[in-house]
């Protein structure tokens, strides 16, 4: 029988793994302007807290049980998102009238040619004129009046869409077209509330405190939880404890054992090493919420020596169980 000496050792090192659980919060009780706490959980947990699921909003609830103040949350109106209805179009040509928009009650999402040639902003749901598109031109809808989402879809079945304006030219030619009304709805709107993430658009079933959002100082455009839990906007300069989202985070240390020649700590071995263990948990699908890296001993190696060793290591074709001497 043809037989090779080789070394080998019983070497041990040291696995960091890092399991990566669900969206946690957590709750933090100093007071700072709405900004300043999203720079803080950016900085130090993720960002400040978005809540979507019933779930999520459970963990809220308990862990703002028994606080007594207001506390910030990740949900901000986006006071300058204006988008023009057709094609989701951004909006190159503004003409507000004075002190508009105003975001008056904190509802005004929608907006409406006045007959002097300027451009308010509105709560959606008054009936008003409006001004449909077809093949570019403006055709003035005056019965029945609409909301503007009646008549964005009102618009949408019959022509193109609710008008877009792009230049002063065309908006002189709507004005004209209106002087027998005080004003209608053009396709110009607002994509309000959002998550801090800026991944998430802010859904209706927010649960907003009775009368909220109302915008009542005129510069409300960051969200609180108030002492119920409910929702309310607030001015973002004002001081409340926060929310920030975090992810909960299991951190374990595993030896491990091996037997193996001396080159074991060789960089592209430890990695090719590594490299089949992330390989094995990707094959029982939990590669994704699994870090693993491995801690250096104080030396600087990955692996140590335990017992030096030696084996007769069998060569192809043979079949009798390999010896070992350690
Ligand atoms: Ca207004
Ligand atoms: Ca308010």
């Amino acid at each position: 029988m043809e037989q090779r000496l080789i070394h080998l050792f019983l070497l041990s090192g040291f696995l960091s793994v890092i399991l990566c659980g669900s969206c946690e919060y957590i709750l933090i009780t100093e007071y700072k302007t709405w900004h300043e706490a999203q720079d803080y959980c950016r900085q130090n947990h993720i960002d400040l807290a978005t809540v979507q699921t019933d779930e999520e909003w459970s963990k809220l609830d308990k862990l703002r049980d028994g606080v007594q103040f207001y506390i910030w949350i990740g949900l901000y109106d986006d006071v300058d998102a204006w988008r023009w209805s057709y094609q989701d179009q951004s909006v190159a040509f503004l003409h507000w009238d004075f002190d508009q928009p105003n975001n008056l009650y904190g509802n005004q999402y929608c907006v409406y040619l006045w007959s002097n040639g300027y451009w308010w902003d509105e709560a959606c749901h008054f009936k008003f004129p409006f001004f449909c598109q077809s093949r570019g031109q403006p055709v003035l809808v005056t019965d029945p009046p609409l909301s503007w989402n009646n008549a964005q879809n009102y618009c949408r079945e019959k022509y193109t869409d609710l008008f877009t304006i792009k230049n002063i030219d065309v908006n002189r030619q709507l004005t004209s077209m209106i002087k027998n009304y005080p004003c209608a709805w053009i396709g110009l709107f607002r994509d309000s509330w959002k998550w801090s993430d800026n991944q998430t658009s802010a859904n209706s079933s927010l649960r907003w405190a009775l009368g909220q959002p109302d915008n009542l100082y005129g510069q409300d455009s960051c969200a609180a939880l108030d002492y119920g839990g409910q929702i309310a906007d607030e001015s973002c300069s004002t001081l409340h404890y926060y929310l920030c989202q975090t992810t909960q985070v299991k951190h374990q240390i595993l030896r491990l054992e091996m037997k193996a020649g001396d080159n074991v700590n060789d960089q592209a071995i430890t990695a090719s090493v590594l490299y089949k263990l992330q390989q094995k948990l990707q094959e029982q699908g939990i590669a994704a919420d699994v870090k693993l890296s491995w801690r250096l001993q104080p030396n600087g190696t990955v692996f140590q020596k335990l017992l030096n060793g030696t084996v007769l290591e069998k060569l192809p074709n043979e079949s009798t169980a390999m010896n070992k001497q350690l």
